[in-house]
């Protein structure tokens, strides 16, 4: 299976530049991916080739015109239409507004874009989008968190690197994205490499030890350690086992100070 992305910008050649590198150029190379990139500007019809116009209502900024990105994006659909016709996953294909207004993207919005076969972006600059763009045009709208861009590039970018990278057989690694921070809904556990000691700094002994078992009880625990620490939103839509929740009670007892109230072993009770 390949993907096909669209992207449909007045800067292509900002896309094209990490398009170029890395695990993307391998993708495309590989058959993985394509990613077709269209300026808006080649779509504007009159001759000062506007893309943009003073919004109606007064008031500062500029707004992207409706007709140069629906000619552009039909174009698209036609293109679309070449290669597969009618076909329910054509008629399906997410047209994507790239905005600070849209729903927020997250590894569960980058799956879900990952079963389609092709996917339009449209990037904005200025102000915004003509309303009925927003409305006629677009299925969907996008933005990769809460900050403003001068533009959608950037946003597209991400997603395209996000949803590529989930593709099988983009990582160059068998097991894929499968480890990936959130694909489990936990950060990452710490990494480490050669050498053994870089100054007085030692790699964690179990990493060492070669016991397998070991080593992925210690990283599921770091694992939920950073969780914990950095991101507990994250822990509260996990269920948890037991023991790991036990576990985290004592590196909250430990981070507040706070004696470990652990219970006798010895089966003696006692004092
Ligand atoms: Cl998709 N576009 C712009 N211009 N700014 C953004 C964004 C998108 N997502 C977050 N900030």
């Amino acid at each position: 299976m390949t993907m096909r992305f669209d992207i449909l910008t007045l800067f292509p050649e900002i896309c094209a530049a990490y398009l170029r590198e890395s695990i993307l150029k391998r993708a495309q190379a590989s058959g993985l991916l394509r990613v077709h990139l269209h300026n808006i500007r080649d779509y504007a019809a009159d001759k000062h080739k506007m893309t943009d116009d003073l919004p109606y209502g007064g008031g500062g900024g500029m707004v992207m015109k409706p007709e140069p990105v629906f000619a552009a994006v039909e174009a698209v659909m036609r293109e679309w239409r070449l290669e597969i016709g009618d076909s329910i996953s054509n008629l399906q294909s997410p047209i994507i507004l790239l905005t600070p207004q849209g729903r927020t993207f997250t590894q569960t919005v980058a799956r879900e874009l990952a079963h389609h076969e092709r996917i339009a972006l449209i990037c904005g600059r200025y102000e915004g989008f003509d309303e009925r763009i927003r409305e006629h045009l677009a299925t969907d709208e996008i933005s990769i968190g809460d900050y403003v861009l001068t533009g959608g590039e950037l946003a597209a970018l991400v997603v395209v690197d996000a949803v590529t990278r989930l593709l099988p057989g983009a990582l160059g690694d068998p097991t894929g994205a499968e480890d990936d921070s959130f694909a489990s809904g936990l950060l990452e556990y710490p990494h480490y490499t050669r050498p053994p000691n870089f100054r007085g700094w030692t790699v964690p002994e179990v990493l060492l030890s070669g016991d397998h078992a070991r080593i992925a009880r210690w990283r599921r625990r770091e694992s939920l350690r950073r969780t914990f620490l950095r991101r507990p939103d994250l822990l509260l839509k996990l269920e948890l086992a037991e023991d790991e929740r036990r576990f985290l009670t004592d590196v909250a007892d430990e981070l507040a100070g706070r004696p470990r109230p652990r219970v006798d072993s010895s089966g003696q009770g006692g004092q």
